[in-house]
């Protein structure tokens, strides 16, 4: 019996001993094992009463209890304690310092497109002109026969089109169609409304022409509508586009849906008129198609001729853009190239 008491008592100074010295959790659980495991020190100890007398062994019993709970308590408090360095080092490791500026998100921008679109649709805005949309898949009727431009017309062969595999559906190949639409909804009501979106033609894709392309048409349309408010309009307009001391001129031209028919050019926004590159050295960039609306696309909307007249117009905003920029090739508009885009 003194023997083992004796161990007892050496375990415990040695084992309370070694837990102090363990400086992390490897080591103290390596110490837990060693002292306090199913196959530790004290165990071993434990299993030795069964050859101590039945008398002596609640004497023995009781130590070893109080040596089981000691050693528990010091393991218990120097895990705590390790916990709390490790804790200690982590926060002063993973400090945030607040007061350090921000990193900057790289802004992204409107697309050029997008820019011009709004800016012409702001313009026309402030006009009091309402934006229409329309659909972009359309019938061949609304894009072609509504329009006056009936199948085997030599003119249909401008709008290269491509049809889609229903008879007679199509993708629009210009927002003239939506005209036709505003007009049957409003009827008989005046009109003053503009059709941005995009359009497609079946085309080589060259530094001229694209497959897609946005156009901005426009349509005004009541009881005394005049050439005279069309070219006061466009001049209007392109002031407000391309500076107020712009010169301004029209041309004849002709288009199926309007009659008489123009095209509007403004002086060159490059070289101010003098000649250059981007105007072929005319000093005049083209601008858009505009016209009275033909009295047989008036009445397909729904209007009387006799009564009703209108003024339309259209134009390219790529083209604009190019202009604008002296860009040079109508690819870059979707080839989705950073260098490009980000000029804008
Ligand atoms: C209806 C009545 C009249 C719209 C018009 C133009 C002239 C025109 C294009 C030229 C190439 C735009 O830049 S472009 O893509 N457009 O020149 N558009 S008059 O006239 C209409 C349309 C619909 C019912």
């Amino acid at each position: 019996m003194e023997q083992i008491l004796q161990r007892l008592t050496s375990l415990g100074v040695e084992a309370e001993r070694a837990l102090q010295g363990a400086a992390d959790r490897a080591v103290l659980e390596q110490v837990r094992v060693r002292y306090l495991g199913r196959k530790g020190t004290l165990a071993a100890i434990l299993r030795g009463m069964a050859d101590l007398d039945p008398v002596e062994r609640p004497a023995v019993g009781k130590v070893a209890n109080e040596v089981k709970r000691r050693l528990e308590a010091a393991l218990a408090a120097r895990r705590e304690a390790i916990e709390a360095t490790v804790r200690q080092a982590a926060l002063a490791a993973e400090r945030v310092d607040v007061t350090l500026p921000g990193r900057p998100v790289p802004m992204g921008r409107l697309h050029p497109s997008t820019q011009i679109l709004r800016r012409i649709c702001q313009i026309w805005a402030d006009m009091g002109f309402q934006v229409y949309r329309s659909r972009d898949v359309e019938t061949e009727e609304m894009n072609f026969e509504l329009l006056n431009i009936p199948a085997h017309h030599p003119a249909r062969d401008m709008w290269d089109t491509f049809y889609t595999t229903t008879e007679g559906v199509l993708l629009r190949t210009h927002t003239s169609p939506g005209q036709i639409r505003a007009m049957r909804e409003y009827c008989p009501e005046p009109i003053r409304v503009i059709l941005p979106g995009m359009c497609y033609r079946y085309e080589q894709i060259t530094a001229r022409s694209e497959i897609q392309f946005h156009q901005v048409e426009g349509l005004a349309v009541g009881r005394h509508v005049t050439m005279t408010a069309l070219k006061g309009t466009l001049v209007d307009f392109a002031h407000r586009m391309f500076g107020a001391d712009r010169k301004v001129r029209f041309r004849a031209s002709h288009f199926p849906f309007t009659e008489p028919s123009a095209e509007m050019d403004v002086e060159c926004i490059i070289c101010e008129g003098r000649g250059c590159v981007v105007c072929k050295q005319s000093g005049w960039l083209e601008i858009l198609g505009c016209g009275m609306v033909h009295p047989e696309v008036l009445h397909n909307g729904g209007y009387d001729p006799a009564a009703f007249s209108g003024f339309a117009f259209g134009m390219g905003p790529e083209r604009i853009t190019m202009l604008k920029h002296g860009i040079e090739d109508i690819r870059y508009f979707w080839a989705n190239d950073l260098r490009f885009l980000e000029q804008f």
